[in-house]
């Protein structure tokens, strides 16, 4: 059952697709308490020792979120360590697991900076504030065995993703093995990395496309230089069976000629500043240097940026990945004149330590909130109910700030290159996802988790994330696969695609500047290519299950209790996950291991592979079966290979890989019927 409170005039993020009545009665006991006013919003919910708070997509920490502090304001947060409250997600929905109750789910539909404590300042508090008050909130329940004996945790969810709209489904191809590095920069980078993976007969289908491509960093462009015959290019890439993937960024150029530039500027298509006034959009610099920001809040803004991808997808791409889209600033120009204004100052000074620090940090100018406070955006007055700055035009349009909307910037981007593309491409899917998201994101396109590091923690953190990501509806993610920053591990990244071999956005991506990490670079390249083999065997289920959790508003990978219930261990487990229904996965995350401890909520068959004598063999051979009675278990997994799970009395469709030609999802999911992996 969704309950539906409408707390004052709250702006309309159309996050929630069903026409929800709201309730007049005061909000029962069961489900904490409001206090909404002057002073924004806040809502408490007493919690008994063992409660269990789930949810929050993107965020750090595991999967269970007790004990810390979230805020909900999509970061340009490269640094993803504990100490950390946001990252480029914007998710509001908890699933709360309380020792004695009821579960029930909440959603705070919300468009601005939004903080969760969760027993973090006490430790029996769950407390919700924002500044204002004007907010939809709707609380979810379910009954034990109501509905078709689903768990009423399932229930919840899919609830909650009823409400909020199906999830982005991607092409078929997507769920290939995919190559990225900030680094390639010419046609002949790419053509190499492609050569080079055909060479170690390693699977791979994408090539993406790192901001080097384009002219000075220039949406829709493409650099002639380094591309000299793109659509060919482009074509020549197909014929091989790869997709390039470029990227977009949210910054437009401020350059004269720039066609981009000078229609968003003349069509007043640019988020103002605070003079209110289209002709001089606010400005701040990220890759291209000075850029303005299309107001993608504003409808015809948004359609005009997204009919922009025609001139690549004319081109022959057929997938794009947005990024910078929290926005991410540099600086804007008036942060720039008073730090140069405050150093000025300093001249001839005798700095005390206190002036030297903040002298110091006068020179950190990116994503400041006094900037994001300084930028507007153009919507109907009923949209902004409470939100509204000015008063309406002669169209009934008003402005809001930025900072209050900031959560919705980087999904309306995504939902602009969306809405455009099912125009411009009726018949075709296309790869889209983003980094900055919120809900209702999910409707538009996937997401990555944005720049994690090659340590071994972060490895750790994928697999917690993707239990939140997926009960908010983004099921097509996955992390940078080996380990954005810093210089990775042959270790680490054998590990990493143990584990991302699993997840439907599997792409290997790297931090300019880092060590290469191309899977052929590796010694004993048989050992990638086996894991890399074992993805494309897993396809048959790895796409089925997908399809499954997207249509019926399920989910891929599930935290173990959500399924064992009544088990008190299974609830706490945050190194396990399911996936799929017949799946669980146990990776090791640690490293110089050779084995992990694992825990068996039911009698389970364990399923290794890998290995360099198994690439290329067939499918019955490339794994092997043991099975294993409930309980605790330590299992020995030496570097070179994996294991999964399968679920007991349950199954697992796999594919043979094709006897000849390139191994890819057309030519295995199309190749000969699917066969299945039964437990013992
Ligand atoms: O300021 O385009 O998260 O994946 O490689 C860095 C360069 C901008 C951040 C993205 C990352 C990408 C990088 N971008």
């Amino acid at each position: 059952m969704v309950k539906h409170y409408k707390l004052g005039n709250p702006f309309e993020t159309e996050s929630v697709v069903v026409d929800v009545p709201f309730e007049n009665e005061a909000l029962s006991e069961t489900f904490g308490k409001f206090q909404a006013g002057e002073n924004g919003f806040l809502w408490s919910y007493k919690l008994s020792r063992n409660d269990r708070i789930f949810g929050l997509g993107e965020s750090l920490h595991g999967m269970n979120k007790r004990g810390h502090v979230y805020e909900s304001f999509c970061a340009d947060e490269p640094n993803h360590t504990e100490d950390k409250v946001s990252l480029y997600g914007a998710h509001n929905f908890i699933l709360i697991v309380p020792e004695k109750f009821q579960p029930f789910g909440v959603y705070f539909d919300y468009p601005g900076r939004i903080r969760f404590d969760i027993g973090f300042t006490k430790r029996d508090e769950l407390t919700v504030t924002a500044e204002k008050a004007d907010m939809h909130v709707y609380f979810i329940t379910a009954e034990n065995g109501s509905e078709n004996s689903e768990k009423p945790h399932l229930a919840i969810c899919r609830l909650f993703r009823e409400l909020t709209g199906a999830s982005y489904i991607p092409p078929e191809w997507a769920f290939g093995y995919m190559q990225s590095r900030w680094g390639y920069r010419t046609a002949d980078d790419i053509r190499q990395v492609v050569a080079r993976y055909r060479g170690k007969n390693i699977p791979l289908e994408a090539v993406f496309m790192d901001i080097d491509y384009m002219t000075e960093y220039k949406d829709f462009t493409v650099d002639p230089n380094k591309y000299p015959d793109f659509k060919n290019f482009v074509a020549e890439m197909k014929d091989m069976g790869i997709h390039l993937v470029p990227i977009i960024d949210a910054g437009v150029k401020i350059q004269s000629g720039y066609d981009v530039y000078e229609e968003g500027l003349k069509k007043g298509y640019f988020s103002a500043d605070r003079k209110l006034d289209l002709s001089y959009p606010f400005t701040a610099a990220v890759w291209p240097g000075l850029c303005h920001f299309p107001d993608f809040f504003n409808p015809e803004a948004r359609k005009w940026f997204g009919d922009k991808y025609k001139v690549l997808l004319d081109a022959g791409i057929d997938g794009f990945w947005n990024d910078m889209n929290e926005p991410a600033l540099f600086y804007s120009r008036e942060g720039l004149e008073q730090a140069l204004l405050k150093i000025e100052s300093y001249k001839n000074k005798n700095m005390g330590i206190g002036e030297y620090f903040s002298f110091r940090d006068s020179t950190n100018l990116s994503n400041k909130i006094e900037d994001y406070k300084n930028i507007f955006h153009q919507v109907d007055e009923k949209t902004a109910g409470n939100f509204a700055v000015s008063k309406p035009d002669h169209d009934g349009k008003v402005f809001v700030n930025h900072y209050d909307v900031h959560n919705y910037f980087g999904t309306n981007m995504t939902r602009s290159a969306a809405e455009s593309i099912r125009q411009l491409e009726p018949n075709k899917d296309i790869l889209l996802f983003s980094r900055a998201s919120s809900i209702g994101a999910h409707r538009y396109g996937g997401i990555w988790t944005g720049d994690n590091e090659s340590i071994w923690s972060h490895l750790k953190l994928n697999l917690a994330q993707m239990a939140g990501l997926n009960m908010c509806g983004f099921l097509y993610s996955g992390a940078d696969t080996g380990g954005f920053g810093f210089n990775t591990s042959r270790e680490l990244m054998m590990r990493w695609i143990q584990l991302s071999l699993f997840t439907p956005l599997f792409r290997n991506h790297a931090c300019d500047g880092t060590r290469n990490q191309e899977l052929y670079l590796f010694e004993d390249s048989k050992e990638f290519q086996a894991v890399i083999e074992t993805r494309y065997r897993l396809l048959p289920y790895i796409k089925a299950q997908f399809m499954k959790a997207a249509t019926e508003n399920g989910m891929y990978f599930k935290p173990i209790g959500f399924e064992f219930t009544d088990d008190e261990r299974a609830w706490d487990i945050e190194d396990q996950i399911l996936c799929g229904e017949s799946m669980m996965l146990a990776p090791v995350l640690e490293p110089n291991a050779r084995g992990r401890y694992v825990y068996l909520p039911e009698d389970m068959t364990m399923v290794s592979f890998g290995g360099d004598e198994k690439a290329g063999v067939s499918t019955d051979k490339a794994f092997e079966l043991k099975k294993l009675p409930k309980g605790d278990h330590w299992i020995e997994v030496p570097a070179e290979k994996g294991v999964f799970f399968i679920r007991n009395g349950r199954e697992v469709e796999v594919a043979e890989l094709p006897e000849s030609g390139v191994v890819n999802t057309q030519s295995v999911l199309n190749g000969t019927l699917p066969r299945t992996l039964r437990a013992l």
